[in-house]
């Protein structure tokens, strides 16, 4: 699909590293909370937190982006320089992102198909970073029943969707075991993957 880029090996060990030191000081701020589904309120199987002024949530009320956490009521911190030099390479976008949901995922967690549409801003590309674990990845096309394809997300690994390719459909099937130790290092991360995907929510003046 015209749009999609998968760069494969993006980021190199040590950058992988720095990216996810920079994640763990975010972390220290503005802890995972567990997001739940709109009216079901049932759980997701992936823990949730943002960095940057906008964080992207969900409960019961519904799917929305807010300057604070949930729980903690605090700001987000600040989105890492890093994150938001990638975001320059990459997304062919002036402004800058505005918010960056970092998605945990322990072994067992997954996303279901889903589009990215809660932003005003449609012009804007989503780019999504993956560190740890593999991932199987599904992309599928504008319309939820549009054929889909999967392809192996793998840590250091960078995804757009701009152009036609923004609104397709996409997900996690599941996650790789023992595919990376990268976050081995971390005594609360340990296993799983992480995803931090970079939206522009407004329309820049
Ligand atoms: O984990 C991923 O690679 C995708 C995450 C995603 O699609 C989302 O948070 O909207
Ligand atoms: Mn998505």
């Amino acid at each position: 699909m015209d749009g999609f880029e998968h760069h494969s090996a993006y980021l190199n060990k040590a950058e992988q590293r720095a990216l996810l030191q920079d994640i763990l000081n975010v972390l220290k701020a503005s802890p995972f909370y567990r997001p739940t589904m709109p009216k079901s309120g049932r759980p997701f199987s992936v823990m949730e937190t943002n960095c940057g002024p906008l964080g992207w949530v969900s409960d019961k009320q519904g799917y929305r982006y807010q300057p604070t956490h949930p729980e903690t009521g605090n700001p987000w911190p600040d989105m890492p320089n890093s994150l938001l030099t990638i975001w320059q390479k990459v997304s062919n976008f002036a402004a800058p992102p505005e918010a960056g949901l970092i998605n945990y995922y322990q072994n067992t967690a997954k996303m279901g198909l889903h589009q990215d549409k809660d932003e005003q801003d449609l012009t804007a590309p989503v780019v999504s970073i993956s560190l740890g674990n593999s991932a199987k990845f599904r992309l599928g096309g504008l319309n939820r029943r549009d054929k889909t394809t999967t392809l192996e997300l793998k840590s250091g690994d960078v995804v757009v969707l701009a152009g036609n390719a923004r609104l397709c459909y996409h997900g996690i099937d599941r996650i790789i075991p023992n595919t990376s130790c990268l976050l081995q290092k971390d005594p609360e991360l340990q296993e799983g993957r992480l995803n931090i995907t970079l939206r522009r929510v407004t329309k820049p003046q």
